[in-house]
């Protein structure tokens, strides 16, 4: 089931799709969903995006509910579905720990989710299950090395230069006051709070850019 599930999402957009073991990761809440897709697109977090995983989430709910399985999907902008019952369950599961259980990436010093190729530049959402999906190995700590590029040019000091790991996943990465702050001063062309420096600057997936706005 792995493949057609990756395959159909790669070929409506998707850049990347990783299969995650979340058993014993998850809240009692959940805790019967122990598969995680995790879906990346290497897009700005915008309404078009939001749309795009959106309708890939919608796919992989189609393909598992046909085949009888359980489900619970959870939109990339969790923090803006507030009026919802199912929404009480957002914050129960973060996409970033479905992205590094599922071999997607590690979570670099800006706090975000890094995969080699495409850098911190996907927009991530995520679909829990009780498929039996076979899943991949997790990152099991940070590969940013000697780089701190982020921690130097963050603009409000946010990033505290500490390394993440599996063992110690919730280590201190981002004063978020700092990150918030500068946010609400620097809008986006939706007058959104944003900045996403800590994107531009790293090092990895550099070349998705040019090649995006080719
Ligand atoms: C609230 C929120 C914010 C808040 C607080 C950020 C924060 N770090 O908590 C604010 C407004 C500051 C913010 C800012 C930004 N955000 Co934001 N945000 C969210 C949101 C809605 C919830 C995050 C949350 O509260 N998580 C709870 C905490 C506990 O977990 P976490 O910090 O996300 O991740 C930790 C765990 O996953 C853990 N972990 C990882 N692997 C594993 C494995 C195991 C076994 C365990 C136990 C734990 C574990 O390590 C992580 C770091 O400590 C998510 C969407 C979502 N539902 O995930 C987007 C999200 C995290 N944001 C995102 C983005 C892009 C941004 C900005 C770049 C936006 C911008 N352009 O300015 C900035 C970046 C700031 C930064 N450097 O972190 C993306 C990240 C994509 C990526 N590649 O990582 C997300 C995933 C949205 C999305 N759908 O793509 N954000
Ligand atoms: S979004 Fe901007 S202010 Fe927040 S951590 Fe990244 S670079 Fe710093
Ligand atoms: S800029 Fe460097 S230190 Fe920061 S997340 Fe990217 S690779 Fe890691």
């Amino acid at each position: 089931m792995n493949d057609i599930i990756e395959k159909a999402l790669l070929k409506a957009g998707a850049d990347i799709v990783g299969f995650a073991d979340v058993k014993n990761i998850l809240k009692p809440e959940i805790a019967h969903l122990e598969r995680a897709i995790s879906i990346g697109v290497c897009k700005n977090l915008n309404e078009n995006t939001v749309r795009l995983l959106d309708s890939l989430k919608k796919k992989a709910v189609l393909m598992l509910k046909k085949e009888g399985y359980r489900y619970l999907s959870i939109p990339p902008d969790s923090d803006r579905a507030k009026d919802s019952f199912i929404s009480n369950l957002y914050p129960l599961f973060p996409h970033k720990i479905a992205a590094t259980s599922a071999g997607v990436g590690w979570i670099g010093k800006n706090g975000l989710l890094i995969n080699p190729e495409f850098g911190p530049r996907l927009s991530l959402a995520t679909v829990l299950t009780n498929a039996p999906l076979e899943t991949s190995k997790p990152y099991e700590k940070s590969m940013c090395g000697n780089c701190s590029l982020c921690v130097e040019y963050c603009p409000s000091d946010a990033i505290t230069g500490k390394e993440w790991s599996r063992e110690n996943p919730f280590v201190d990465l981002i004063n978020l006051q700092n990150c918030k702050d500068h946010k609400e001063g620097t809008r986006s062309f939706n007058g959104k709070p944003n900045c996403g420096f800590c994107i531009t600057i790293c090092p990895y997936g550099r070349k998705q850019i040019k090649s995006q706005s080719a």
